[in-house]
């Protein structure tokens, strides 16, 4: 991709620009976090050598920056008095919801790296709390809430809902899981939250007559959602709930690839599932958009390296590499 995008900014750009830069303006395009974009921003900025031909380009570059400051000491300043804001991260943003007790925290601290309070108490979370869960070579980011059931932070919770990709209703297997899914779901429909991704997460799976319990919440919502039964203590059905996320997330992965080069198979773009070559373009740089020929993929094309037009619907895993006018 280092030789296309130079031959493109060649065309647009009064300079010649080091490898290193087009390295770091990919990670740009990957932040998602305004923290990371900063830093992924000023990277950038530095590997910009200074001379008159790169005059315009770094305080194109400086002006971005501050205006990304700026909106992080806004955001930091509204976080102070607003502890219900949650920054998307990641590949997608899933979140817990459930009545008390029912194991949303334990599902955080078991799949992230995020500390929660786990209590015998209910209600012990009373604050948004996210982290990040990695699955194969991405992240999604979970973010565990307080439980549903209370005026004062009902409307808070599905605002964070509404915003969200996939909502993971965990159901305690100890305490009536079938009405808790119903209540759950009627809740969800009573907020107006519609065609969101849903999955039922069945949880304490350990404790004595769970698993009949589960074959009946899997017998009501099997055929409307995916169901799945898990032990947070024992650290059992963990994998499948992951791997389930992901399936429901609606996303694929793809790799970009330079001509004659191995692809970046560690730095995947996430794009939403029936994206085309053309939204991988989008993505990775306008002048993909303007200069593309055609594109050669692996993966999904009928044969390895098959060339496409840029309406070709991408798969999760395909590889993409880029052919310029
Ligand atoms: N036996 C068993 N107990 C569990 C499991 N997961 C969580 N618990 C227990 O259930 C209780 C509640 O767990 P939390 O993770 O705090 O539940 P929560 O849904 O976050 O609760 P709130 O924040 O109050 O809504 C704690 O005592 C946990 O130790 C499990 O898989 N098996
Ligand atoms: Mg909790």
């Amino acid at each position: 991709m280092y030789e296309t995008s130079r031959r493109v900014l060649y065309f647009n750009m009064p300079t010649n620009l080091p490898p290193e830069y087009f390295e770091a303006e990919k990670k740009l395009k990957r932040a998602t976090a305004l923290k990371e974009k900063i830093s992924a921003l000023e990277k950038l900025i530095s590997t910009v050598p200074k001379h008159k031909g790169t005059d315009k380009l770094r305080a194109d570059l400086r002006r971005k920056l501050s205006q990304l400051r700026e909106e992080f000491v806004r955001k930091k300043k509204s976080g102070q008095t607003d502890s219900y804001a949650v920054e998307r991260q990641g590949a997608a943003q899933v979140v817990l919801l459930g009545f008390p007790n029912s194991g949303k925290s334990s599902v955080l601290a078991t799949l992230t790296n995020a500390h929660p309070v786990i209590a015998d108490y209910p209600m012990s979370t009373a604050l948004p709390l996210s982290g990040m869960m990695p699955f194969e070579d991405i992240q999604f980011q979970l973010v565990d809430l307080p439980p549903i059931g209370n005026e004062s932070t009902d409307g808070r919770i599905s605002g964070i809902a509404r915003n969200s990709d996939v909502l993971t209703l965990v159901v305690d297997l100890s305490d009536d899981p079938e009405i808790q899914a119903e209540l759950l779901i009627s809740q969800i429909s009573e907020w107006k939250i519609s065609d969101k991704q849903i999955v039922i997460t069945g949880n304490k799976s350990d404790l004595p007559e769970s698993e009949s319990r589960f074959k009946r919440l899997q017998h009501r919502y099997g055929s409307l959602f995916p169901v799945t039964s898990i032990s947070t203590t024992k650290k059992q059905g963990m994998e499948e709930l992951r791997r389930i996320i992901f399936e429901n997330a609606n996303i694929i992965r793809v790799y970009s690839k330079e001509p004659g080069k191995e692809p970046a198979m560690n730095t995947p773009f996430i794009l939403h599932e029936g994206s085309s070559v053309l939204n991988l373009a989008e993505l990775i740089h306008n002048d993909f958009v303007v200069n593309m020929k055609y594109a050669c993929i692996w993966g999904s094309a009928k044969f390895e390296g098959q060339r496409v037009q840029k309406d070709y619907v991408l798969h999760d895993r395909d590889v993409v590499e880029f052919h310029l006018k």
